[in-house]
């Protein structure tokens, strides 16, 4: 049993399209805390929160968009990160766009560094979210969460990061849309890496494989973000930047499959889901069941099963 808490973060400062504001709610119309009280975990609600009043500094880019608004996200959210962790909880983030992560992820790893444990990510994506203020071109500071938990520079005016994650500790699974310089600096990094091609020729399992065995015997914390938008938008459409060629329902379940059997998950966000685009609640439904899936949840009677 997992004592889950449910961190309402209607973030919609990363980008200039309005709607992810809505996704905490549409989670809950969906039935996530049903359906996690149904598995057997404990659970709690914090409600929505809201920004921390904050300034932007002058040195930063002026062509971000709301930078204030996210500098403040990202103080209540790493906060807020921090306390439920040390509460023995294991949070689930409902988004809100994915610069709610600046902040979900620092605190994390705050957290992991009390107990002197690695703080691994696993971000399940099209993009790589890796620029900084400086390198964005388009402005949205939901393009650049890994790239602050890494501790890049030229985040003028956010806090501080205590606990930079090093990039080895770092796997983007779902790769299709990167920008030629976040390309130049994912190449150049260490951070493990698998596109759409990878997986389609070699499959999903064994660099995830791979992954969750290094977090395993690392003993680390293994916060999981999960953008709407790693997902094929056919049967998860309610994104703003949909990317054909995403993950299918299938290849998304055994992910998130092989999470729970691995028991490692200590975090989760539930990212970029705009309700305003979506059809009927599907998307909102399908990240519900993603969710369920990573704890616990079984929709066939395989067991577990070595991957090597
Ligand atoms: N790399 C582009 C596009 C993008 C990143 N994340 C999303 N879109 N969702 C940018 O704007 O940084
Ligand atoms: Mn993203
Ligand atoms: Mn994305």
């Amino acid at each position: 049993m997992t004592n889950c808490i449910l961190i309402g973060a209607p973030v919609d400062s990363g980008k200039a399209r309005r709607g992810c504001l809505m996704g905490p709610d549409a989670y809950r119309v969906a039935g996530i805390a049903d359906a996690l009280v149904e598995l057997g975990h404990g659970l709690s609600d914090m409600g929505n929160l809201s920004p921390a009043p904050a300034e932007a500094p002058a040195s930063l880019p002026e062509h971000l968009v709301a930078p204030a608004e996210t500098i403040g996200w990202t103080v209540t959210l790493a906060d807020a990160a921090e306390a439920a962790l040390a509460n023995g909880g294991l949070p689930i983030f409902l988004g809100g766009d994915h610069s709610l992560s600046l902040g979900s992820v620092a605190g994390a790893a705050r957290h992991a560094a009390t107990q002197g444990r690695p703080q691994f990510v696993l971000w399940l994506d099209a993009h790589s979210d890796y620029h900084t203020p400086q390198t964005t071109a388009s402005g949205n500071l939901h393009g650049t969460p890994l790239a602050y938990v890494a501790g890049e520079p030229g985040f003028d005016g956010f806090p501080e990061v205590s606990h930079p994650i090093p990039q080895e500790q770092i796997c983007i699974i779902g790769l299709r849309s990167v920008d030629t310089p976040e390309r130049e600096v994912m190449q150049a990094s260490n951070i493990r890496y698998h596109d759409m091609r990878e997986i389609d020729e070699s499959g999903i399992a064994r660099p995830l494989a791979a992954f969750l065995d290094t977090v395993k015997r690392a003993n680390g914390f293994l916060h999981v973000s999960l953008d709407v938008d790693f997902l094929d938008p056919s049967f998860a459409p309610a994104v703003g930047t949909t990317v054909p060629g995403g993950a299918s329902m299938r290849e998304a379940h055994l992910v998130m499959e092989m999470i729970s059997d691995s028991g490692l998950m200590t975090s989760l966000d539930l990212v970029e889901l705009n309700p305003f685009l979506d059809e009927r609640g599907r998307t909102a439904q399908v990240m519900v069941d993603l969710a369920c899936s990573a704890l616990g949840r079984r929709v066939f009677t395989r067991p577990t099963r070595a991957y090597s």
